[in-house]
C-alpha cells in the first residue's frame, strides 16, 4: 500500500520579510511582488505533490494538518487551493491542525470551502477509524479547538485494539513529540512511549505527523515521521520542501522523501572588516542560484570605513533588487563605521565645510556616534555629488 504523507501547507500564510523591510539604508527596496509569488509556490507545491501521487498511483495523499494558515483566509484562498486539490486525482485526506482547528469557524467546513471543495476530498474532522481504501484505515486525531488540554493522539491509541488481520491502520496526528520539546509543559505533546508502544503491539503501522515544519524521522522507530512543510516557511527549518511517498505493509515502512518545494530561506554570517570581506561577500551574493526564490538574511560583524560602508549599502541595494528578500539580522549584527583619513580626504572639502568635516571627523574617531551617522551621511551626500 503506497500513499503520499504531507502536512503544513499553510495556505494563505503571509511573510513579513517579503518585501516589508529591505536592508538598512538601501536605495532600492522590495515590492510586494515577492510575496505573491510566495503564495502561489505554496499552491504549486500542492499540484507538485498531486502529480507525483497520480504518477507513483499513491492509495490517497494524506495532509497532517495545517491545510490552511488560518481559519480565517480569505475566500480567494479557499478558491486557489480548490483548484490545486483539483488538478489531480488522487484521493486527499485533509486533517484540522492548530492552525485550522474542526471548531465552529473552521475553513474546511465553510460554505465556500464545501461548495468548491473536490469530490476526491475528504475532511478528517471526526476522530476516530475512518476506512479510507479495502483493508486500509486512517486513525484521524484531528485538533477540535486551538488549545486542546491533551495528548490528542494518545486519546486515539488508548482507544484501539489491535488491527484486525489485512488490514493496515495510519494515524494522522498532529503536534510535537514530547521527546523534540521535552521542557514544555504544553498538556497537547504527544506522548512518544505510547506512540511506540502502539506501533510495537500493531495497533497502528505508520504514525504520520503535521506541525513540525521540518522533515523528521524518529531514531527509535522510522515508522514515526513528520512529513514537514512542502514549501518553506521560515529560516529556522531543517531539511522543508518536501513530501513523504510511504510504501507499508504489517512489518515496516519504506519512505522515499521528494523534494517539491522551490523557494529557500537561507542565512549567511559574515565578518567584514576590508574591501577583500566585501569582495567575498558581493561574490557569495552573486552566486546564489534561484534568487528570486530565495530569502537571505545577513548577520554581519566587523568594522568598515564610511568608504565600505556605502559600498556595503550600495552592493545590498543592488543585490535585494534580484532576491525575494535580503535582510539584516539586527540582533546577530554588529557593524561598527569608522572614518580614517582616506574618507576625510575623500570629501573633498574646503574652508568651512573642511572645518566642520575635520570636526566631526575627531568626534567619530572618539566613538561619537551621531557623529559617525553624520559623517556617514556628510559622506554620501558628497559621494553623489
Ligand atoms: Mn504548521
Amino acid at each position: 500500500m503506497r500513499f503520499v504523507h504531507t502536512a503544513d501547507w499553510q495556505l494563505g500564510m503571509t511573510r513579513r520579510i517579503l518585501g516589508a523591510r529591505p536592508p538598512k539604508e538601501a536605495a532600492g527596496g522590495l515590492t510586494g511582488e515577492a510575496q505573491a509569488r510566495f503564495a502561489q509556490a505554496r499552491l504549486d507545491a500542492v499540484a507538485e505533490l498531486g502529480r507525483l501521487a497520480d504518477e507513483r498511483d499513491a492509495a490517497f495523499v494524506l495532509v497532517c494538518g495545517d491545510v490552511f494558515e488560518s481559519n480565517l483566509v480569505g475566500p480567494d484562498v479557499v478558491a486557489r487551493a480548490c483548484e490545486a486539490l483539483g488538478s489531480f486525482r488522487t484521493p486527499v485526506l485533509l486533517l484540522p491542525g492548530n492552525h485550522d482547528p474542526a471548531d465552529a469557524a473552521c475553513v474546511l467546513r465553510r460554505p465556500d470551502f464545501a461548495r468548491r471543495c473536490p469530490a476526491h476530498v475528504t475532511v478528517l474532522d471526526a476522530p476516530g477509524v475512518h476506512e479510507v481504501a479495502p483493508g486500509v484505515e486512517v486513525v484521524a486525531a484531528p485538533w477540535r479547538s486551538k488549545h486542546p488540554l491533551t495528548d490528542l493522539v494518545g486519546e486515539q491509541l488508548a482507544a484501539l485494539d489491535p488491527a484486525p488481520p489485512g488490514t493496515l491502520r495510519v494515524l494522522a496526528g498532529h503536534g510535537e513529540l514530547d521527546v523534540l520539546d521535552p521542557d514544555d509543559d504544553e498538556p497537547a505533546r504527544i506522548r512518544r512511549d505510547g506512540v511506540l508502544a502502539a506501533l510495537a503491539d500493531g495497533r497502528v503501522h505508520y504514525v504520520a505527523l503535521g506541525d513540525r515544519h521540518s522533515t523528521w524521522t524518529d531514531a527509535v522507530d522510522d515508522r514515526i515521521r513528520h512529513a514537514g512543510t512542502p514549501e518553506v516557511t521560515d529560516f529556522d527549518e531543517v531539511d522543508p520542501g518536501n513530501v513523504l511517498v510511504v510504501d507499508l505493509d504489517r512489518h515496516g515502512a519504506q519512505v522515499a522523501v521528494e523534494p517539491v518545494g522551490r523557494w529557500r530561506f537561507l542565512r549567511h554570517d559574515a565578518r567584514l572588516d576590508a574591501d577583500g570581506d566585501l569582495d567575498a561577500l558581493d561574490a557569495r551574493l552573486a552566486a546564489v542560484p534561484d534568487k528570486e526564490r530565495t530569502a537571505i538574511r545577513l548577520a554581519l560583524v566587523g568594522t568598515l570605513s564610511l568608504r565600505q560602508r556605502g559600498r556595503l549599502d550600495d552592493l545590498l541595494a543592488a543585490h535585494a533588487h534580484a532576491f525575494a528578500a535580503v535582510e539584516i539580522l539586527e540582533q546577530h549584527s554588529d557593524l561598527a563605521t569608522v572614518p580614517d583619513d582616506a574618507d576625510l580626504d575623500d570629501l573633498d572639502l574646503h574652508g568651512f565645510a573642511a572645518d566642520a568635516a575635520a570636526e566631526l571627523f575627531a568626534a567619530a574617531t572618539s566613538d561619537d556616534a551621531e557623529a559617525r551617522d553624520a559623517l556617514r551621511l556628510l559622506h554620501r551626500l558628497v559621494g553623489s555629488r
